[in-house]
């Protein structure tokens, strides 16, 4: 082997030798450098007389060419290797069992929303669902409270820094009464001189705001109202309707009803609903469950309606206290805390 064959051969023993990228850079150096081997071998050229000069040129450019191709060689093959890494790292076995998700499970004021919900619509009362920013004439003026009741205050009614197309501002409706509001208005508005009137059940559940935030109050929590209206609708249907939604859903017969004088803007006369158990784990305690009354005509009158033919009432409870009554919750917090621990014991 001459000296360029050996030349070739020591490049390409170096070049073999590195692993990285940059270390094959550093090893053309060596070689095709400025200061390389090959360069440094050109420049002796200068020195050989000129009919020696073409043959040794074309000799050195051979072997230059050799480690030239050899380098070429390296790279090529270190990129294989690095995408034969990288696809290895990266590789996905696909015949892998999955992993599960989990099932979800309703949270148990959704169930019990649900199951107020079946008992009053086979008592007839339809279920409408409606905005939760509702417009200050929605949430107060249309139940007749006073431009300047405290409820409207900024100390007990959420404000969305925020106006309507017509320039309204709003708030988080405080109670589900604007969607029995705005439901009753669709209904007068369908049977606008039908006489009689057909009657109007309506059950209006879901979420609402209020600035309250302790262990007993939520600043969201939960309402379902119920409407009845019709021609002739009194607190007898209402003591017979809630009485047998009571029954029903904590499935006991052995229950007693109270109504106790009240009093609500959009109401006259008011009553709160108290309940008290003859039997199990909350007997012998009178128990307020909900607020109701025959709705004020003001009211009525609100809803598009003839106050002098359309009577009817109106009730309101919490469905996160009925949920707590019924499963033996006893702090509220528990029901927005989102601890699965909690949750799980109700799916
Ligand atoms: C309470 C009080 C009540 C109503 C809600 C109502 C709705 C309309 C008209 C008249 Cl659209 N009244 N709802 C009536 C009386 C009481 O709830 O303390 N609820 C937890």
């Amino acid at each position: 082997m001459n000296e360029l064959d050996q030349l070739v051969a020591a490049a390409q023993a170096d070049f073999d030798t590195a692993h990285t990228p940059a270390e094959l850079e550093n090893a053309k150096a060596r070689f095709l450098g400025r200061a390389g081997r090959v360069t440094e071998l050109l420049k002796t050229l200068g020195a050989l007389p000129v009919e020696q000069k073409k043959a040794r040129g074309a000799e050195i450019n051979q072997a230059k060419a050799g480690i030239e191709s050899a380098l070429q060689a390296r790279r090529e093959a270190l990129a294989r290797a690095e995408l034969d890494a990288q696809l290895r790292a990266e590789a996905l076995d696909v015949t892998l069992p999955g992993r599960g998700r989990g099932t979800g499970g309703m949270h148990p004021v959704s169930r019990t929303i649900e199951r107020i919900e079946a008992i009053f619509a086979s008592m007839g009362f339809d279920v409408a669902e409606g905005p939760e920013i509702e417009t200050d004439w929605m949430s107060f003026t249309a139940l007749n409270n006073p431009e300047n009741h405290p409820a409207r205050s900024m100390q007990d009614t959420f404000y969305v820094d925020m106006q309507d197309a017509q320039g309204r501002w709003l708030n988080l409706r405080p109670h589900t009464s604007p969607m029995q509001v705005r439901y009753a208005k669709a209904h007068a508005a369908k049977y606008a001189g039908v006489h009689p009137m057909p009657e109007l059940r309506v059950l209006a559940p879901g979420r609402v705001y209020r600035v309250d935030s302790d262990a007993t109050h939520s600043p969201m929590f939960h309402q379902c109202e119920g409407l009845w209206i019709g021609e002739n609708i009194s607190f007898k249907d209402l003591k017979v309707v809630f009485s047998d939604f009571i029954g029903r859903f904590f499935e006991t017969d052995d229950f007693d009803v109270r109504f106790r004088p009240s009093f609500f803007p959009f109401t006259e006369p008011s009553a709160e609903i108290d309940i008290r158990f003859g039997s199990g784990p909350l007997a012998g305690r009178w128990l307020e469950v909900a607020g109701s009354g025959q709705v004020h005509p003001s009211v009525v009158r609100n809803y598009d309606l003839d106050p002098e033919t359309c009577i009817g009432f109106a009730f309101g409870m919490g469905a996160d206290r009925l949920a707590m009554l019924r499963y033996g919750i006893d702090d509220l917090r528990l029901m927005f805390d989102g601890d699965l621990r909690f949750l799980r014991q109700f799916n």
